[in-house]
């Protein structure tokens, strides 16, 4: 769906997207005179859930804007992709940012929201420029601007890039960095459904969420959903790294084995044995190999395992993995990009990162892993937003799974796996 099509070399350019059926579904909403609680309804069917992480209900959150309200109603496209092993909203907005503007535009109209911006992650700049052109196309072409394609429905729209701090995907972070203030996380609630960027009723989607928007309408709710698995409406992008002979991003239905996925994806590299699995981006919680061959991939079947489907990034881990290192990289990560605003994340995430780093050097002390249980215990539902739990879940998941390998590091002052294993899979 969100992918068809776009093996060609101008597919980010409008004629392209249009000679894919591309502003269709815009077009029907006026020929047929669709209302907005018809668009609204059409979403709720197709049970589409947010791609960003969260998975919460699409339709269900575009129903929370309180339409009837005067003044600016702003909708806002999250393409601050920051997540370690997220790469799917970067090459949607490279290869087909229109189906991203016409999203835009729907979820707008169903809305009634007036303004819109797509902010844009700041470390990869050819995206920002990328989507300037494809807006410009639109602009022209009158699916964006006032009185859209002759109704009286206006809704102006621009691109906004960051600067690549991690926590500018915090929606609400996002919002203060669009103010042009630091982007640090706000309390929540207040909501930014009812109040969001200046202050006003906002609504902020993912880029994936809002691409899979003209599909919904052209192929009808009740298809997309069934496109997937009860619950779990729809395909959805899979960004497939690590240990695999074929990373990439991977189309497939909602509720596809995890062992397909794998497949598409060329198998663990070199015929090694897959030793375990993040299913959904570097905050959820690590899955041990069988746990996860069990998997079929929604947010419902992950869950069961005691993880998180979260934005579809599935890093693979092989046998030649030394878990106490892969546990370092990742918590040196949320050290590094813990915006500093609450104590037990500021302070929290250093001396995580720091006590993993001493096991990982061989100095670790046998009381480390009862620390790093009781931190991630004072930093979790303690903090203003969910960094502080994303830099956790990673810590009490590696420690549940594989708890072997941290002892051994701390007896024996070395790897479980020996070293020349850990080259040769490197
Ligand atoms: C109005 C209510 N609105 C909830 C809205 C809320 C938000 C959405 C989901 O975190 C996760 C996080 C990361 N009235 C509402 C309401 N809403 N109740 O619904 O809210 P929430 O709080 O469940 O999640 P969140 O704060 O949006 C997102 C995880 O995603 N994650 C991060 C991925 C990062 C990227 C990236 O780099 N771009 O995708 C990955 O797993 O840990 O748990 O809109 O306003 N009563
Ligand atoms: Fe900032 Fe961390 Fe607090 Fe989030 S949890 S507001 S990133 S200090």
């Amino acid at each position: 769906m969100l992918t068809a099509g776009l093996d060609g070399d101008r597919t980010w350019r409008l004629a392209d997207y249009v000679s894919r059926g591309g502003y269709k579904s815009l077009r029907r909403i006026f020929a047929d005179n669709l209302t907005p609680g018809d668009v609204i309804a059409e979403v709720k069917k197709s049970v589409l859930r947010g791609r960003g992480g969260a998975g919460f209900p699409t339709g269900l959150k575009w129903s929370f804007m309180p339409r009837a309200l005067p003044g600016e109603k702003y909708l806002i496209c999250n393409s601050d992709e920051g997540e370690p092993g997220t790469f799917k909203d970067r090459d949607l907005l490279s290869g087909n940012p229109h189906a991203v503007i016409e999203g835009m535009v729907i979820a707008a109209y169903a809305m009634g929201a007036t303004r819109g911006y797509n902010y844009i992650h700041g470390e990869i700049w050819s995206l920002y420029e990328r989507f300037e052109e494809a807006l410009a196309e639109a602009r022209a072409a009158g699916f964006v601007g006032q009185n859209i394609l002759g109704s009286d429905f206006s809704f102006e729209l621009f691109a906004h890039h960051g600067y690549g701090a991690y926590i500018c995907g915090e929606e609400t972070a996002l919002l203060e960095s669009i103010e042009g203030k630091k982007g640090q996380p706000r309390f929540k609630p207040p909501f930014p459904a009812s109040f969001g960027l200046y202050g006003q009723p906002t609504t902020i989607n993912n880029t994936e969420t809002l691409a899979s928007v003209p599909f919904i309408l052209s192929m009808g709710g009740d298809a997309f959903l069934e496109a997937g698995k009860a619950n779990n409406g729809g395909p959805k992008l899979f960004s497939v790294s690590g240990h695999v002979n074929r990373p990439g991003n991977y189309e497939v239905p909602m509720g596809t084995p995890f062992s397909t996925l794998l497949e598409m994806a060329g198998g663990v590299r070199g015929g090694r044995k897959l030793k375990a699995v993040i299913p959904g981006g570097s905050s959820a919680p690590v899955v041990p190999a069988d746990l996860m061959m069990e998997c079929t991939m929604d947010y419902d079947s992950i869950a069961k395992a005691g993880s998180m489907l979260g934005s579809g990034a599935v890093i693979v881990m092989d046998e030649t993995t030394c878990m106490v290192r892969a546990l370092e990289r990742l918590s040196y990560f949320y050290y590094e990009e813990s915006c500093g605003q609450c104590t037990p994340c500021r302070e929290g995430t250093g001396w995580l990162y720091k006590i993993i780093r001493r096991i990982e050097n061989g100095q670790g002390v046998p009381e480390d892993l009862e620390t790093l249980q009781r931190l991630t215990g004072n930093i979790m539902g303690r903090t203003i937003c969910a960094l502080g739990d994303a830099a956790s879940m990673p810590v009490q998941s590696f420690l549940k799974h594989f708890r072997d390998e941290f002892q051994y590091h701390i007896e024996h002052r070395q790897c479980l796996v020996p070293v020349d294993v850990q080259r040769a899979g490197s």
